[in-house]
This record gives structure tokens, C-alpha cells and sequence, in this order.
């Protein structure tokens, strides 16, 4: 489906000619995340310079009723930025600029294109911390980070993204420029919408710009990784360091991925001796007592027959070689083209849904081999599915959708989330009803309808309109 020329030329009068695209070139390479199952066919890219020009292409959009697809870094892994139907997709590419920084409110007020990793180093420049930290930060922009409440490796520090949202710019779906808490800690006047906005996947509106709380930088980071005798062993090794001493993370990955990672960089393996799992461990080693206590708990785990070797940072570069192992995971399996569940429930009950989840993946993926990884310390577990290379991507999609199936009604029976950090787009909508009641999606329509009456932002992600 294409865009009437008349509207391509409104977007020009909006954006400027050079910032209206229509060649196929473009729509591959902005109509699309890194979800790998779908082929983008939008109907126009559009890159505006402000929030008064997304206002503006907002009420064109509305006016024309064409929809409207946000494209950020495109890192998402739900299809939430896939355009198949002649959509305007609003990129954000050009809207990367820090806005302001206030050293005393600890905030920055940055615009929405703004690559993760910038507003990192902007916050080390200024002797602050941005925390939120995952593999994709290099490419992904925190207006992305914000639509999908983004997670990653420090969030049983630091929590998720939402926790460091102040404030918000953004274009609702009706076309209104809303500014909502102006970077305020304190603010009990109603409703909060922003935290509508974050996590809202663009089908709210577009969000452009966000005011983000800063921390002081940790110090002194070390990390340790433990070989772990089976599944069940990684949460008493949990259990053991988190009422141990305070942590900074707490990850997870079978020896099947870290063998892959080792082969795909030149990272050493952390130590000689082979283990099923690997535990991530990471925390400040502000003095001795933390190291002592760190070694303690070691042998503590070791003596519970829980843990059969293990290794510590002794300077920053092995510190991280040792997070390459976990980090690079999800580059080094793309190759394969897997098949992501990224599911969670509550700590508590990992024990017992390991058990459930493990045999239940053995059973239903019997032909392709698994990889297991991810933030276990948040309750989050990342299963890849690799396809094997003779087999067609939409055979292998067909067949782990069943299987997905299986495992999000494992999910819900432990009311856990089908989705616990890369949102639902496109890709889990089939399995939301494993983790949210049809009255509760239902009112998120009746949300939606007050932000997008006209349905123009993102339709068709999180759910069906009607
Ligand atoms: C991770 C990154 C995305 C993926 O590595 O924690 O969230 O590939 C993932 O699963
Ligand atoms: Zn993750």
C-alpha cells in the first residue's frame, strides 16, 4: 500500500523534501526491528527534527487516517516497530540532542533518538550513572527504551527503565503535546499518565523527550562466575549471595551458549573446568570485608555441593571478558535466527517452575537445541530456540509457536509474564491472555481510545483493536 502523493507532499512541507523517503532501501532498512519473521511494506518514512514537526504529521496522519509505526534504534525483538500495511513510519534518528541537564536534580532532559550508550557517556561526563544496561544499548534509543520499559543486566539494582523516568514529552495519538511531570519526585496530582506512555509500545502516541533521573557511578565493580550443578542450584546460589551481601546483578547461561560465545569472540573461558550453568555474580568491592564476604559465600555454595568452581575479577579488563560471556550472548546467537521466549515469574517460585519449564522445552523442542540465559536474579529467563540451518524460517516459527503456546499457559499458570522485558508487538500477542484478563485488555483498548481515537499509533502491537 502507498501514500497518496498529496500527503507525501504535506510531509515534505513539514519535514523538509530530503527528510520524506519513498524508496524500498529505506523502508527495509527503517520499517523494521530486529525481529527476524517479518518483510516491512510501509507506505512512507518520515525523520522530523521536533516535537512540533511529529505534532504535525500526527494530525496529518489522523486527518488522512493513514497509520502511523514509531522507529527508534529498531533493537526491538516483538516486532513493536514493524510496518506491513503502507504505514508512516516517524523515525527519531534526527532527534538525539541533550536538551538539559540539571546537576542538583540529578536529571538530564534528553530528546527521544538519543542512542542509549550516549546518555550513558553523557552521564559519566557529568560524574553520574545512567543504569540501565543490556546488549543493545549501542544502538538502541531511550525513546525505545522508554515505549518498552526497557530491563537488562542491573535491574535487581537498579530496576527497570520506568524507575528512571522523571518526566515526558510526548504526541499523543489525538495530536496533543502533553508534558507530563516536568522531572518532579514528588507530584500526587492524579493520574500519572506518564507511566501510561512507558511501556505503552508507541500505540499511545511518541514520546519526544524524556527527563531521566541519574545515580552516582558504582565503585569498584567485581564479578565473579560460578559453575552450577543444575537449574535448581542457580537460585540457592542466589538465594545465598542476595542475603549475603547487596548486588549489582545476577545472571545466568548454559555451557551450550557460552561454548557459542567463546567460538564467536576472543574471550577465554572463565576457567579450565566445565559446568551446565554459569552464575554471573556482580557487586561493589568497596573494601575487604565485601571481597571476604564474596569468597565466603563461594565456599558456602561449593560446600552445599551446589557450585563446582568458580572464578573473581582480579582487574577491570577480566571483569569484562567475564561479562562478554553472558553479554555477547545474544549477539553470537543471531546467527541462528532463534526463536526468543523471554519470560518471568516471581524468584520465589523459580524452583518450582524450573522444574516445569525445563522438561516441558526438552519435550516440546525434542529436534533444536536449546539455549537458556538471562537475568534469573529478576526472575527473567531468556529461552533461544536455534534453528537449524536446513530448516525454512516460517517451518521453525510454526512449530515454536506451538510450543510457545505450551510454555506461556506454563506461565500463567504462575502468573508470570509472557513477556517480562521485550514487550509484545507483534510476535506475543497471541499469548497475552496468558498474562493479562480480558477485562484488563479490554481496558487497555478503552485506553488506547482516549489517547488514539482514530487508531492511527501503532495498530495492530500489544493487541487487536477490537
Ligand atoms: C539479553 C537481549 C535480547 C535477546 O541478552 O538479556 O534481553 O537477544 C536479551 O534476548
Ligand atoms: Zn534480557
Amino acid at each position: 500500500m502507498t501514500v497518496a502523493p498529496p500527503v507525501i507532499e504535506k510531509l515534505r512541507e513539514i519535514v523538509g523534501q530530503q527528510r520524506v523517503l519513498t524508496d524500498e532501501t529505506s523502508f527495509q532498512q527503517y520499517g523494521v526491528d530486529r525481529t527476524t519473521l517479518w518483510t516491512p511494506s510501509p507506505g512512507v518514512v518520515v525523520l522530523p527534527g521536533s516535537t512540533e514537526e511529529v505534532q504535525a504529521i500526527i494530525q496529518l496522519a489522523n486527518a488522512e487516517r493513514i497509520a502511523v509505526v514509531p522507529s527508534g534504534g529498531r533493537t526491538g525483538l516483538s516486532g513493536g516497530a514493524v510496518a506491513l500495511n503502507g504505514e508512516i513510519v516517524l523515525v527519531l534518528d534526527r532527534m538525539n540532542e541533550v536538551v538539559a541537564f540539571n546537576a542538583i536534580d540529578r536529571s538530564v532532559t534528553v530528546q527521544a533518538g538519543m542512542i542509549t550508550q550516549q546518555l550513558q557517556a553523557f552521564a559519566e561526563q557529568q560524574g553520574l550513572f545512567y543504569p540501565v544496561d543490556f546488549a543493545s544499548t549501542g544502538s538502541s534509543q531511550i525513546g525505545g527504551n522508554i515505549a518498552t520499559n526497557a530491563g537488562g543486566i542491573k535491574v535487581i539494582r537498579y530496576g527497570m527503565t520506568r524507575n528512571w523516568v522523571l518526566g515526558l514529552k510526548v504526541v499523543s495519538g489525538n495530536g496533543d503535546i502533553l508534558e507530563l511531570n516536568h522531572g518532579l519526585v514528588k507530584n500526587n496530582t492524579g493520574l500519572d499518565f506518564r507511566h501510561l506512555f512507558i511501556g505503552s509500545e508507541g500505540t499511545l502516541g511518541i514520546i519526544t523527550e524524556a527527563t531521566i533521573g541519574l545515580t552516582r557511578p558504582p565503585k569498584e565493580l567485581s564479578v565473579l562466575v560460578l559453575g552450577v550443578v543444575d537449574f535448581p542450584s542457580i537460585i540457592d546460589v542466589l538465594k545465598t549471595y542476595n542475603d549475603g551481601m547487596e548486588l549489582t546483578a545476577f545472571e545466568f547461561f548454559t555451557h551450550n551458549g557460552m561454548e557459542k560465545v567463546l567460538a564467536h569472540s576472543e574471550v577465554p573461558a572463565p576457567f579450565e573446568s566445565e559446568a551446565p550453568f554459569y552464575a554471573l555474580v556482580e557487586f561493589e568491592a568497596l573494601s575487604e570485608t565485601q571481597l571476604d564476604q564474596a569468597m565466603a559465600l563461594f565456599e558456602t555454595c561449593v560446600m552445599e555441593g551446589w557450585v563446582l568452581d568458580g572464578v573473581i575479577s582480579q582487574s577491570l579488563s577480566q571483569a569484562e571478558n567475564l561479562w562478554k560471556l553472558r553479554e555477547d550472548m545474544s549477539e553470537t546467537l543471531s546467527r541462528w535466527k532463534p526463536y526468543k521466549n523471554d519470560i518471568s515469574v516471581n524468584v520465589s517460585r523459580m524452583p518450582e517452575f524450573l522444574a516445569e519449564v525445563e522438561s516441558l522445552a526438552a519435550r516440546e523442542y525434542p529436534d533444536f537445541e536449546l539455549v537458556w540465559y538471562g537475568h534469573i536474579g529478576d526472575g527473567n529467563l531468556h529461552l533461544n530456540i536455534l534453528k537449524p540451518d536446513d530448516l525454512p524460517v516460517e517451518q521453525f516459527a510454526g512449530q515454536c509457536s506451538v510450543a510457545s503456546k505450551q510454555i506461556a499457559a506454563l506461565v500463567g499458570q504462575f502468573n508470570g509474564s509472557i513477556s517480562a522485558e521485550h514487550g509484545v508487538g507483534l510476535l506475543k500477542k497471541d499469548y497475552l491472555e496468558y498474562s493479562r484478563s480480558a477485562t484488563e485488555v479490554q481496558l487497555m483498548r478503552q485506553v488506547k481510545q482516549v489517547f488514539d481515537p482514530n487508531g492511527i499509533m501503532n495498530p495492530g502491537k500489544i493487541f487487536d483493536a477490537v
